[in-house]
């Protein structure tokens, strides 16, 4: 049997109009927008490892020091010895925050679309706009003029008809580039790309890839499904309609919420006390990837239960400490459900929300 019959050719969604946008470099361009003498000269964001006895690492790089091989993540001593003259600074996280506040005002006056997904990348359906422009690129250039006129800081995007492709096209011509890679350009595209520069695939996965022989779009293209899957599990599914250009996933406009949660309506009553437990680890496994997915931690666990007579009960209980575990999530969610206490009446819905959140923290931000 061939592999086509069991899987059938996934849906492509080609409708959509898609921008990803990243700043160059982007916390050294703050500095140097902030400090004109900075300009031409090789600049290091990370404390000067004289400073530190050698400990700091390099949050970024302006262009000028990367042509010395330094870049994010490196430590800031293998920086000092690849460039002695270069100037290294302090980061100023509140200055690139209240930068990166106001490019998502921007992009918000073109659309309320926008999914910020660091300090200095955004992605942007503008398929409606509040411009009424119909051409995306056309939007991205806007977008980056303005972007530029407003911060005096330059960026980079990618248009697509998905999150994937535009996420990629936006690295290919940086700094201050724009690339554009439209429907029936998209599979090329991907084939001629080296399998390293495909957003979700990692420095481990480039390893593995390349002992199977895997360089490029073009190798992961000529392997099918099942292979896929064998080599790679269930990332492989996803392999195999990423490098056909396929990711219909919408942008996600929940990053600002206050709180994360997951319910489900059963379509036969639960009665038993096991099936309760069963079904509230199953939520706080789902709520945990949720405020995984989100960079969130939360402090405070609802529970809701609706019963049969459709009468609904929620019921909160807030941990002194931060936690970020399914474990967790379930262990506060049973006991507001043992409170509650027995009723003969079946259970119709279980809901379980997580909410007090705040952004987990990134190892890099706490440099600041
Ligand atoms: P990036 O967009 O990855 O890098 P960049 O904007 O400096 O350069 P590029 O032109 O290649 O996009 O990250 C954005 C900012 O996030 C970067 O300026 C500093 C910070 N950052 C860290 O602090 N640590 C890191 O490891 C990375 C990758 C980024
Ligand atoms: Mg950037």
């Amino acid at each position: 049997m061939s592999s086509d019959l069991q899987f059938p050719e996934p849906y492509n969604n080609v409708s959509r109009k898609i921008i990803h946008v990243d700043m160059d470099a982007f916390f050294s361009s703050v500095e140097e927008r902030d400090n004109p003498s900075l300009k031409g000269k090789p600049v290091i964001i990370a404390k000067h490892p004289r400073k530190t006895g050698g400990k700091g690492i390099v949050a970024t790089a302006n262009y000028e020091a990367r042509k010395f091989g330094i870049h994010s993540a490196m430590s800031a001593y293998e920086a000092y010895e690849r460039c002695p003259e270069g100037i290294f600074i302090e980061g100023n996280y509140p200055a690139y925050k209240e930068a990166s506040e106001q490019i998502l005002q921007i992009m918000r006056k073109i659309t309320d679309y926008v999914e910020p997904m660091s300090i200095d990348e955004a992605y942007l359906d503008v398929t409606n706009n509040k411009l009424q422009i119909d051409s995306a690129t056309v939007v991205a250039k806007h977008l980056q003029r303005q972007i530029y006129k407003e911060t005096r800081l330059t960026s980079s995007a990618g248009v697509s008809y998905n999150k994937f492709i535009a996420k990629i096209a936006s690295d290919q011509n940086k700094p201050a580039g724009l690339t554009v890679i439209p429907p029936e350009k998209a599979v090329d595209f991907l084939r001629e790309l080296p399998i390293e520069k495909f957003h979700g695939i990692g420095p481990k996965t480039t390893f593995r890839m390349h002992e199977l022989g895997i360089y490029y779009g073009e190798d992961l293209y000529q392997l099918d499904q099942m292979d896929l899957v064998r080599y790679f599990g269930k990332a492989g599914m996803s392999y195999y309609r990423k490098i056909r250009g396929i990711d219909n996933k919408p942008l996600s406009l929940t990053r600002n919420r206050k709180s994360v949660g997951k319910e489900h309506t059963y379509f036969s009553n639960l009665f038993s006390e096991d099936e309760v437990k069963r079904e509230l680890m199953r939520l706080s496994k789902e709520v945990q990837a949720a405020l995984e997915r989100h960079g969130k931690k939360g402090k405070t666990v609802v529970l809701k239960v609706r019963y049969n007579s459709f009468e609904t009960i929620t019921r909160r209980i807030s941990n002194a400490t931060d936690f970020k575990s399914a474990d967790k999530i379930y262990q506060l969610g049973q006991k507001l459900y043992d409170e509650i206490g027995e009723t003969d009446q079946g259970i119709r819905l279980l809901g379980l929300t997580v909410s007090n959140i705040t952004e987990v923290e990134n190892e890099q931000m706490k440099l600041f």
